[in-house]
């Protein structure tokens, strides 16, 4: 192989000798990246099955088509249960932590992820992404996980990344040093670096927000984003609307081209004042990544990666991006509570 190209293996590997790892974080992060491609083939045969002719949920030989999300659950689990270096896991897609199962010895690490974000724009054939969060355990003892492993806040993160399935299959993930993103080549089944040590705009000129809910957002949001479709910003223009309705896409997109990516409260739905999206496995990973990348990930009022998790499907507001339109959006939040 080419000496220039890069491997994802490869990186992982030279950054555990840069850090003096043991090997058991790289061989979980490797387990991840098999499981991706593993849920790259697949999503890239969804639209395939129903053309050859999947009958209801059989397909042509006669296996279950499995909802993709459910299939790209199971494969993320499988993959990090039997290798000895997860005590717990929690999932987007299952109600409770997930235990390692009693035959298979239990390691120092936590894994949440969101194994299919998006999964309902498949049938559009639009961008959807897994997206992952990795702690150390804080129990002690080398048996099971425990629902406070993964109750931590996220300045605690150990890794954390996402996947992109689009056009191409990107991997892009940190561990404390930097972001890289990395490109699948199906030719040779194998990650290769493609966007070496990314760094987010500090200011953009892209909004990324369903509008949809104006008349339900509070003040602060609404006047923000007035004030970014008027001249009266620091770009003496209109910003961008650019709204994929995936958050992988979406905030993919802000990571490499800056501006803000909000999914702030709103007054929708009086049991579900936080907004949408979720802390432990969308909101936690992506605001490691973008703080990494040189960026900032907020509710509006508080730095995402310092709100303390009280349950493991709690949501959140999110409004992350470039860090000089974050902490801009930050001052219009502070008139949100007054009417
Ligand atoms: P809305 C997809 O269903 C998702 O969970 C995220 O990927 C996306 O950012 C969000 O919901 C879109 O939600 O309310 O704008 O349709």
């Amino acid at each position: 192989m080419n000496e220039n190209i890069i491997t994802i293996e490869r990186h992982i590997l030279e950054e555990q000798r840069r850090y003096g790892g043991r090997g058991d974080f790289s061989s979980l992060l490797s387990q991840i990246v098999l499981a991706a491609k593993v849920v790259s083939a697949q999503v890239g045969q969804a639209g395939l099955v129903d053309i050859l002719g999947a009958v209801g949920n059989k397909n042509i030989q006669e296996e279950d088509v499995q909802k993709l999300d459910v299939f790209s659950n199971e494969i993320f689990i499988n993959a990090l249960n039997y290798i000895g270096r997860v005590c717990v896991m929690a999932s987007e897609e299952e109600k409770d932590i997930i235990l390692i199962p009693e035959q298979y010895p239990k390691g120092e690490y936590v894994v949440m992820f969101d194994p299919l974000d998006g999964s309902s724009n498949i049938d559009a054939n639009i961008s959807i992404g897994t997206i992952f969060s990795i702690f150390r355990r804080k129990t002690k003892g080398n048996g099971d996980g425990a629902i406070e492993d993964c109750l931590q806040p996220g300045y605690a993160q150990y890794g954390a990344g996402y996947v992109i399935y689009s056009t191409s299959t990107i991997f892009v993930y940190s561990t404390g040093a930097g972001v890289n993103g990395f490109t699948l080549d199906p030719s040779v089944g194998e990650f290769v670096l493609s966007y070496p040590d990314i760094k987010i705009p500090e200011r953009g000129s892209i909004y990324s927000i369903n509008e949809g809910y104006y008349n339900y957002w509070k003040r602060g949001t609404r006047e923000y984003i007035d004030y970014l479709k008027s001249e009266r910003n620091h770009n003496k223009k209109p910003y961008s609307l650019r709204y994929i309705g995936s958050l992988v896409a979406d905030f993919h997109r802000t990571l490499l081209y800056g501006g803000i990516f909000l999914y702030p409260e709103d007054l929708r739905d009086p049991k579900r004042p936080a907004g949408k999206l979720r802390l432990l496995y969308e909101a936690n990973p992506l605001a490691y990544v973008v703080e990494q990348a040189g960026g900032s990930a907020s509710t509006g009022y508080q730095r995402i990666l310092n709100v303390v998790p009280s349950e493991i499907h709690q949501r959140v507001p999110l409004i992350i991006g470039s860090r000089l339109d974050v902490e801009e959006y930050e001052e219009f939040a502070k008139r949100n509570n007054i009417e």
